[in-house]
């Protein structure tokens, strides 16, 4: 079988005319036009920004090159025949836009396994930051710290531009391989014994578990499921877009990663993971405080305190989803499956059977609808990750697949330098006026 860089490799130059032919012949053609709105709204709407490796419906959700969620189940071989899909595989499917057969992901699994080892300074450098730094300030720091060792950087001196993907290849799949350690480390520094230990007999997201002290097979199906569905969410994402912003300077792999693991440390994106496990553990001590139960009323209460407080209701709301978030949907059929009596997930499901309602009363919000980041925290309480200070840095494990296969296209089809037009109140003004 063909190896991930030898597709690759032969898939280049028909993108690249492609790409050529679409400019040449059509680079003229409109997208539409831009309001004040837009401008001053975050962008929202403007189509600005290529991506190969999924996209994303209001309605329906994320496909990954063109596969759904369930597709994903169904297609992409996984650790065990019927089990859910390794992250392995995804990015041979982000990576390709290909299916890759079981031997295929074997293989990659093991050049993973076989670039995971980290430069010496990065275990002593993670150890050497403050117990009480946030793990995603760790997290980036640490990946940054990596970029010693990029091919990239060292090739942008050395070789024709044209010769840059491998380059770019190279760095990617070694940010691929040794995130899970960099993760790994962070967690057991800071909350256990400081020990890791590896298990390179099994895939990707099992040895995952094991570095960061889990042993249950079914919490190892979790991680390959949650690799999956956090992976990738279009380019227009923060994180994703601050990759793709960053990484169009020819900064590295690495450091392009490390500005869209900043992104994703937002309460607003990626953190908000965090701050559902906090609102729901804060929510089920005040009730028990108080006496109270936990049902539709007393939820519909604690919601509008929240909102009347002047925050946000996190796992709820997106900026491009009007509907509920197929990568909730999944992570309540894995509960629906594994931990159906589980108490935590019974307030997640009557949360979901209160939130849209307040919500859509407030008739601001666009999308009343829980995201991603409402589910995850509960699966991982059940076996007894409940570190929720911690839960972005899995995000931001799974997030490198789409952003930096993204990367790779980018570098692969010479894409330029991003560099958008800002305009001042005044020009807004002066447009305004005249219309
Ligand atoms: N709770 C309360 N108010 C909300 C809300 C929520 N969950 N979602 C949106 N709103 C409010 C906005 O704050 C805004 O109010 P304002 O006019 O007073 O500023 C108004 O509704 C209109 O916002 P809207 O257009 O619907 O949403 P945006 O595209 O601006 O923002 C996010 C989208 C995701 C940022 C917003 O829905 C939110 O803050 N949600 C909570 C945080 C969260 O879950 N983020 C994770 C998103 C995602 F899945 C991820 O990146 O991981």
């Amino acid at each position: 079988a063909s190896t991930l860089k030898e597709v690759l490799a032969a898939q280049i130059p028909e993108k690249q005319a492609s790409l050529l032919k679409l400019k040449k012949e059509h680079g003229d053609v409109g997208l539409g036009m831009v309001t004040i709105d837009q401008v001053i709204g975050g962008s929202r709407g403007i189509k600005t920004m290529m991506w190969e490796t999924s996209n994303l419906d209001p309605e329906e959700g994320i496909r990954f090159r063109g596969l759904t969620i369930p597709d994903c189940q169904k297609k992409l071989p996984g650790y065990q025949k019927g089990g859910e899909p390794t992250p392995e595989a995804l990015i041979w499917l982000l990576l390709t836009s290909e299916v890759p057969t079981k031997e295929q992901a074997d293989m990659l699994t093991a050049d993973l396994h076989a670039r995971s080892k980290l430069p010496a300074h990065i275990e002593p450098l993670i150890r050497s930051f403050p117990k009480d730094m946030h793990p995603m300030t760790q997290f980036a720091a640490a990946v940054a710290a990596m970029q010693t060792d990029s091919k990239f950087a060292v090739a942008y001196h050395t070789v024709n531009k044209k010769e840059l993907w491998q380059h770019a290849y190279e760095d990617i799949l070694n940010v691929f391989a040794r995130l899970p350690e960099i993760a790994a480390l962070i967690y057991r520094c800071r909350y256990a014994d400081g020990q890791v230990k590896k298990d390179l007999s099994l895939d990707y997201s099992g040895n995952f578990c094991r570095m960061l002290g889990f042993t249950d097979p079914t919490f190892d199906e979790l991680m390959r499921l949650y690799m999956v569905i956090h992976s990738d969410h279009e380019g227009g994402n923060a994180s994703a877009h601050a990759t793709h912003l960053v990484g169009s300077t020819l900064s590295d792999p690495y450091l392009s990663y490390a500005a869209g693991l900043c992104a994703l440390a937002g309460p607003l994106h990626g953190l908000a993971n965090q701050e559902v496990l906090g609102w729901i553990l804060q929510l089920q001590a005040e009730f028990k405080k108080a006496g109270k139960p936990v049902n539709k009323d007393t939820i519909e209460e604690f919601t509008l305190a929240t909102l009347n407080s002047g925050k946000v209701i996190p796992g709820y709301g997106h900026a491009v989803l009007r509907k509920t978030d197929p990568r909730y949907e999944a992570q309540r059929q894995f509960a629906l499956k594994h931990l159906p009596d589980d108490p935590l997930f019974h307030i997640v499901s009557t949360v979901y059977e209160v939130v849209p309602g307040v919500l859509t009363k407030l008739g601001k919000v666009k999308n009343p609808w829980p995201n991603v980041d409402a589910h995850s925290g509960v699966l991982l309480c059940h076996y007894g990750f409940t570190q929720h200070d911690y839960y972005t840095v899995l995000f931001g494990v799974s997030r490198a697949m789409g952003a930096l296969s993204q990367l790779f296209w980018d570098r692969a089809l010479g894409l330029p330098l991003e560099r958008p037009k800002s305009v001042t109140p005044e020009f807004l003004w002066s447009q305004a006026t005249k219309a």
